[in-house]
C-alpha cells in the first residue's frame, strides 16, 4: 500500500520508544511538544496511545479518514485513536478474545471524547444488518443521555463527566454490534445540592427549563428561569457559551425516543421534584420546633411525585423532612436543611442508577432476533473513568477516584509486565527483570482486611457510642501510624513541607501527595436516607417506588457503608478487565484555559509523571526497544543484502540472521526469536535505515512504512 504519511506526520518520533534518549523526560516532553505544535496530537509509547487535547475541530474524524485506519498495522500510518480502535477490533476478531480500552488522564483531557470517537468509528465500519442498526443507534444515542445526567459544567470541563463509566460493546461472529452494557460507578451526587462558584449543577436541570414546553413546565409548576431555583444557583453559573441547553434538550428527548424509553413523564417529575426540594425551606415556629415555611413548593412536590397523591401521603413526606424516622424527635433547623438535601441527593442519584439499568435494557443483546449469532459473540469494554485528582480542599469523593486510579495504575502495571514477559517467553528470549515503583503498597493501605483504611472506617461507623470524624482520624492513627504513604497533622511532626491541617489526612499517591479532609467523612457513609426511602418507596412514580425498595428501608441490617460498596464495585471491575485484553489511551490536557494551540510545560509534565508515562517507556524498553515480525523486516531491508535480495527462499529466521549479519549488527544489539527480531536500541534501526535511504532515496518518501519519521 502507498504511504499515507506526509512529511509533517514525521515531525518528532511518533512512537516514544524509539527516543534516543528515553529516560529523559525532557526529551518525552519536548517530543509531545513538537507533535502538538503540528496538530498531531497523537504518539504512541509502544501500543499505548498518548493524546493530546486540541480544544478544537481537527479535520481527522472524517469517515475518510475511519477507512484510512481499517486493517492498517500500526507502523504503516500515523498513531490515530482510529488505529487503537481498529487494532483492538481486529484482535477480537482473530483471536476470538474479549478486549478492552482503558482510558485515562484527568479532567478536561478527552476521555470522554475519545470514547465517544471509538464508538463512532465500530459504529460506521463495522458490518450492519437493518435490526442490528437498532442496536448501534442506541449504543450512539446513549451517550447524550447519560451526559445529561451524569455531565455537569466545572471549572476543568464544560463537558465534565460526574460519573465512571465503562461500556461493554457485544460483536457477533460476523463483528457487526449486537448488544451493549454499562456499569457506572460513584456519580458525584453532591453536586445536586452544591456547586462551587463557576460550576454547575447537572446539564438536564438546565436543559429542561432552557428547552421544555411552556405547558410542561407549567404542569410540573417550574419557571423557565434557573435564577430561581435554589440547587441552580450556587455556582452563580446558569449559562455556558459553548453550551446550547435548548437544543442539548431536543437532543436528549430525540436519544430518548430512540432508546425506547416510555417513562419520560415520570423522568421530567423527578427532575422537577428535586428543584422543588431544594426550593423547600425552613423555619422556627411558635414553640421553637422545625417548619417547613414554603408549603407551596412541598404540594407540587407532593403533586409532581405522584400523581394521585392523598394528603396523608404527602403530610408523612412532610414529617420525614421534619422528624427523625426513628425516635420522632423534631429535627433542628440545620438537620432538616441536611435531610432535605440527602433526600434530593438520594432521589437524583437513584434516578441515575435506573436510567443506566434502562438503558442496558434497551441495549441487550437479545438472543431471538439474533438467533443466527448465538454463542459466538466477542466483547470490547471502554471504560472512561475519572482521573486523578487534587483540589484545594478533597472529600471523600476525591479518595474514591484517586483510589480507583492507584488500582487502575496497579492493573496496568501487572498487565504491561506481564504481557512483555509473556512475549519475551513467546519468543523464547530471556527476560530481564525491570525496575519500577509497585503502587500496590498504597492499594493494600486502603483495601487491607482489618488494619486498612476502609475497614477502620467501617468499623468506626458501626462502633456504637458517638464516633466522629475525629475518632475516626485518631483510630486511623493509631492503625497506620508510621506507614510510609500515610500522614496527619500529629504523625507528621513538621517533618512534611506542606501542612496537614488539624481534620486532615494525606495519603501519598504514586501520583502525587494529597490531603483529605474528614470533616463529614462518617455521614457520607450512609448510603440510604432510610426516612425519606420509606416514605419514597409508596410512591406511585414509577421510577421512584423502582428505586426504593420496601425491604431496603424496613430492613434491620445494617447497610454496607458507601466506601465499602464503592471498594467491592472496584474489585468486579478490575476482574472484568483482567479478564480482557487491554489496551491503553492516555489523554492528556495541554493547558488550563481550555485554549487550543497552548502547551503549558509544567502542567503537561505533571501529567506524564502522574499517568506514568516514563514508567510504562520504561517497562516498553527495559529489553528491546524495537521488535518487529521477520518477514515484515525481511521484506523492507532485504535490498541491502546480496544474500537476501530479490528473495530469500530459507527459513525466514535464518534470512534475518543472514541481513543482519551482513549489515554488521553486533550480538548485544540484538536478538532472534521464534517469530519476531527483537533490537535493542533505536540507533541500529536507524543506521539500518539510512543505509536503505542511501540506497534508495527515491523511493524513501513513498515507502510502506514510517520509520524514517521517528527521529
Ligand atoms: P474528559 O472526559 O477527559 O474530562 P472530555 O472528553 O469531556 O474530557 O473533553 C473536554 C473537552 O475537550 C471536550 O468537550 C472538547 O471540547 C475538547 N476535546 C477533547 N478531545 C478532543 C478532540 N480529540 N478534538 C477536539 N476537541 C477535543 V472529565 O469527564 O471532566 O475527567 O470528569
Ligand atoms: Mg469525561
Amino acid at each position: 500500500m502507498e504511504s499515507t504519511l506526509t512529511a509533517r506526520d514525521r515531525v518528532g518520533v511518533q512512537d516514544f520508544v524509539l527516543l534516543e534518549n528515553y529516560t529523559s523526560e525532557a526529551a518525552f516532553i519536548e517530543n509531545l511538544r513538537r507533535r502538538f505544535g503540528e496538530k498531531l496530537i497523537y504518539t504512541y509509547i509502544g501500543s499505548v496511545l498518548v493524546s493530546v487535547n486540541p480544544y478544537k475541530d481537527l479535520e481527522i474524524y472524517s469517515k475518510a479518514h475511519m477507512e484510512r485506519y481499517r486493517g492498517v498495522s500500526f507502523y504503516e500510518i500515523s498513531p490515530h485513536i482510529y488505529a487503537v480502535s481498529d487494532n483492538t477490533y481486529r484482535a477480537m476478531r482473530t483471536e476470538r478474545r474479549d478486549q478492552c480500552i482503558l482510558i485515562s488522564g484527568e479532567s478536561g483531557a478527552g476521555k470522554t471524547e475519545a470514547s465517544k470517537k471509538i464508538l463512532q468509528y465500530y459504529a460506521t465500519t463495522c458490518p450492519v444488518t437493518d435490526h442490528m442498526s437498532t442496536i448501534r443507534d442506541r449504543l450512539l444515542q446513549s451517550n447524550p443521555v447519560l451526559e445529561a445526567f451524569g455531565n455537569a459544567k466545572t471549572l476543568r470541563n464544560d463537558n465534565s463527566s460526574r460519573f465512571g463509566k465503562y461500556m461493554d460493546v457485544q460483536f457477533d461472529f460476523r463483528g457487526a454490534p449486537i448488544g451493549g452494557h454499562i456499569l457506572n460507578y460513584l456519580l458525584e451526587k453532591s453536586r445536586v445540592v452544591h456547586q462551587n462558584h463557576g460550576e454547575r449543577n447537572f446539564h438536564i436541570f438546565y436543559q429542561l427549563l432552557e428547552g421544555g414546553e411552556q405547558d410542561q413546565l407549567s404542569k410540573l409548576g417550574l419557571e423557565r428561569n434557573a435564577q430561581k431555583y435554589h440547587y441552580l444557583v450556587k455556582g452563580c453559573c446558569p449559562r455556558v457559551s459553548s453550551i446550547n441547553d435548548k437544543s442539548d434538550w431536543k437532543t436528549v428527548r430525540k436519544a430518548l425516543t430512540v432508546i425506547g424509553f416510555h417513562e419520560e413523564e415520570d423522568l421530567l417529575n423527578i427532575i422537577a421534584s428535586v428543584l422543588h426540594l431544594g426550593n423547600t425551606q425552613f423555619g422556627e415556629g411558635e414553640d421553637g420546633e422545625t417548619q417547613i415555611t414554603t408549603e407551596s413548593h412541598l404540594t407540587y412536590l407532593s403533586k409532581v411525585r405522584t400523581s394521585n397523591m392523598n394528603s396523608t401521603s404527602s403530610h408523612r413526606l412532610t414529617h420525614s423532612l421534619i422528624l427523625h424516622f426513628k425516635g420522632r424527635c423534631p429535627l433542628s433547623f440545620e438537620q432538616a436543611v441536611a435531610a432535605r438535601d440527602a433526600l434530593a441527593k438520594a432521589v437524583y442519584g437513584r434516578a441515575f442508577t435506573w436510567l443506566v439499568a434502562k438503558i442496558n435494557q434497551s441495549l441487550a443483546f437479545k438472543d431471538e432476533v439474533y438467533n443466527s449469532s448465538k454463542g459466538s459473540s466477542s466483547v470490547i469494554g471502554l471504560l472512561d473513568i475519572y482521573g486523578f485528582e487534587v483540589f484545594q480542599h478533597n472529600s471523600f469523593e476525591q479518595f474514591c477516584i484517586n483510589y480507583c486510579n492507584e488500582k487502575l495504575q496497579q492493573l496496568f502495571i501487572k498487565l504491561t509486565l506481564k504481557s512483555e514477559q509473556e512475549e519475551y517467553e513467546a519468543e523464547g528470549i530471556t527476560w530481564e527483570p525491570v525496575k519500577y515503583f509497585d503502587n500496590k503498597i498504597i492499594c493494600d493501605l486502603v483495601e487491607e482486611k482489618h488494619k486498612g483504611f476502609i475497614s477502620i472506617l467501617d468499623e468506626e461507623c458501626l462502633r456504637p457510642g458517638e464516633p466522629s470524624d475525629i475518632s475516626f482520624l485518631e483510630k486511623l492513627e493509631d492503625t497506620l501510624g508510621g506507614h510510609a504513604h500515610f500522614v496527619t497533622h500529629k504523625l507528621a511532626n513538621g517533618k512534611t513541607r506542606k501542612a496537614v491541617g488539624r481534620e486532615e489526612f494525606r495519603l501519598i499517591h504514586y501520583a502525587g501527595e494529597v490531603n483529605y479532609t474528614v470533616n463529614g467523612e462518617l455521614a457520607n457513609q450512609s448510603v440510604n436516607s432510610r426516612t425519606a426511602g420509606s416514605v419514597i418507596c409508596q410512591s406511585d412514580n414509577q421510577i421512584l417506588s423502582q428505586c426504593f425498595h420496601r425491604e431496603e428501608v424496613t430492613t434491620q441490617k445494617r447497610p454496607e457503608t458507601a466506601a465499602t460498596q464503592f471498594k467491592n464495585s472496584l474489585a468486579k471491575l478490575i476482574e472484568i478487565l483482567m479478564s480482557k485484553e487491554p489496551s491503553y489511551v492516555r489523554c492528556i490536557k495541554p493547558n488550563d484555559a481550555k485554549q487550543s494551540g497552548r502547551f503549558d510545560e509544567a502542567l503537561v509534565r505533571h501529567q506524564v509523571k502522574y499517568l506514568g508515562l516514563m514508567e510504562n517507556l520504561r517497562v516498553r524498553r527495559a529489553g528491546f526497544a524495537y521488535r518487529r515480525r521477520y518477514e515484515a523486516f525481511l521484506q523492507r531491508y532485504k535490498s541491502l543484502c546480496p544474500g537476501t535480495w530479490p528473495n530469500w527462499q530459507g527459513r525466514l529466521a535464518d534470512g534475518v540472521a543472514t541481513l543482519v549479519q551482513h549489515l554488521g549488527y553486533k550480538a548485544e544489539e540484538y536478538k532472534l526469536g521464534k517469530t519476531k527480531i527483537f533490537i535493542r536500541f533505536p540507533k541500529t534501526l536507524f543506521t539500518t535505515e539510512d543505509a536503505l535511504e542511501a540506497r534508495r532515496p527515491a523511493l524513501a518518501l513513498t515507502l510502506q512504512t514510517s520509520w524514517r519519521g521517528y527521529r
